[in-house]
This record gives structure tokens, C-alpha cells and sequence, in this order.
């Protein structure tokens, strides 16, 4: 689906420049103005969601916020939440949320999303999957024309048996377009990175376009070793862009 309307809803003054982090907190501020008490939030993750997490938080303790109930989308952002006081749920208890607000590492001009370089995707597609308004949040160099153009990585969650297995199958998949796919180390030991769902991560690593995206995802998650990826396609419903030249919200 096409975007359909897109409006500035502020802009900021030429003469100051604002670092990556202010304009993240500045898209994660705009979001907030969204939330309104009695709500059942889906709580992102990132740096750019964790500033979302800390105002909505500001809010519940200035009282200007009330009722609120947080479902958050990693452990960190449980940690976070549980300390500044957000009371939190899950999606057993609350199977459709009223808005969830997220970062993410590229966005296409359809609002089509690729999420999971930090590493929690799962429960971000879980809990974003189910909500009436899903809010995407990014500073402008997340922009990209086609997901997966950009040489950097597209995540996918794989279970850790035959992990070497899944990976190479997961390449053959995308040969045509170049792909590349690495496990995902930490640290200098090179041990692989564990999710929070005690998943590994593979990235895939991409030459050229991967062409039609619901083909890529279907093909991806036919995998049996595969339990999710980072594509997350139609799924965003505003998305709020911070930049040198002011704060964009964009509807589909
Ligand atoms: C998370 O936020 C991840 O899915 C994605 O990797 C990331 C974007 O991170 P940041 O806001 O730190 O750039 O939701």
C-alpha cells in the first residue's frame, strides 16, 4: 500500500544542528504525543525506542498519563519500563494492543521495515504484529529506497541447531542477489549472539536488489531452521522522521 498523506509538523531552526540522538529523541517525543491514558502499549526497542519508553514514563509519573499498560518487546526494554515504573503485560493477557512505538533500521517509501540489527525482532513482529496503530520512529538516515540496498545486514532469527546448516541454506536461497550470510558474534571470543529467545541470528548480506519482498519473506520463513526476519512488511502504519530540516509524520 502506497503512503497516502505525509504533513511537517515542525520544523527546526537552520542555525542549530542536532546530533543522531536528538533526533531520535525528538521522532520518539513526536510518537508519544499518540499515546493517550487507558492504553495497552507495545513498548519498542533500541536507541531511538528506549527515549519513547523514558517520556512515556515522564508522563505516567507527572500524572499526565494514566492506566497505562506496557507490553515490552525485548529484555531490555522490560528492564527499562520496570524501572520507571511502567506497569507491564503480555500479549497472553492483552492479544490486541492499541499502539505500539518502534525504531528500525531501514524504511522503504511504503513503510516497509527492516528491524532486528540490535537483535530483538521476534517479539517486536509478535507484539507489533497485533496493534490497531503501529509507529515507527527513525532519524532520516534510516531512509532507503529498497530494503536490503543498503550492503548492511538483514537479520534472521534461526534456531541454534545445525545453525551452519540453516545459514548456507539461507544464502542458496538468495545466490542471484549476491547474498552473504554470517552468524552474528559478540565480543572479541566470536561466541555466537543469543536472543532473547535463545535463537542465533544470521545476517544475510546482499550484492544486489532481492527484488519482490513478500517472495523473499515467504521463502525465508519456509526454512524449517528459521524462526523469523527482520522484514517487516506492512506492518507500520505511521512512521515519524526526524532531520536537519524538522520532524516529518507520515500516514498510510
Ligand atoms: C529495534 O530498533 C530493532 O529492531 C532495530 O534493530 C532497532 C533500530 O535501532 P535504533 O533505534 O537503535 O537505531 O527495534
Amino acid at each position: 500500500m502506497m503512503v497516502s498523506s505525509s504533513s511537517s509538523s515542525f520544523s527546526i531552526s537552520p542555525s542549530v544542528i542536532l546530533t543522531q540522538d536528538e533526533l531520535k529523541k525528538i521522532a520518539a517525543y513526536k510518537a508519544v504525543e499518540f499515546v493517550e491514558s487507558g492504553m495497552v502499549l507495545g513498548l519498542g526497542t533500541g536507541s531511538t525506542a528506549k527515549f519513547a519508553v523514558e517520556r512515556i514514563g515522564e508522563l505516567l509519573r507527572q500524572g499526565k498519563l494514566q492506566n497505562i499498560v506496557g507490553v515490552p518487546t525485548s529484555k531490555m526494554t522490560e528492564e527499562q519500563a520496570i524501572s520507571l515504573g511502567i506497569p507491564l503485560s503480555d500479549l497472553d493477557s492483552h492479544p490486541v494492543l492499541d499502539l505500539a512505538i518502534d525504531g528500525a533500521d531501514e524504511v522503504d517509501p511504503y513503510l516497509n521495515l527492516v528491524k532486528g540489527r540490535g537483535g530483538s525482532l521476534l517479539r517486536e513482529k509478535m507484539v507489533e504484529g497485533v496493534c490497531r496503530k503501529f509507529v515507527v520512529i527513525v532519524d532520516e538516515s534510516k531512509l532507503v529506497k529498497h530494503l536490503g540496498g543498503s550492503g548492511l545486514a538483514m537479520p534472521v532469527e534461526i534456531v541454534p541447531f545445525c545453525w551452519k546448516f540453516t545459514a548456507e541454506r539461507l544464502q542458496s536461497l538468495f545466490e542471484d542477489s549476491g547474498c552473504v550470510a554470517k552468524l552474528r558474534t559478540c565480543g572479541e571470543n566470536g561466541y555466537p549472539f543469543v536472543t532473547d529467545n535463545s535463537n542465533y541470528i544470521v545476517d544475510l548480506y546482499f550484492k544486489k536488489d532481492i527484488g519482490d519482498l513478500k517472495a523473499a519473506s515467504d521463502a525465508i520463513l519456509r526454512l524449517a531452521g528459521v524462526v523469523e526476519h527482520g522484514m517487516f512488511l506492512d506492518m507500520a502504519t505511521t512512521l515519524i522522521v526526524a532531520g536537519k530540516h524538522g520532524v516529518t509524520v507520515k500516514n498510510k
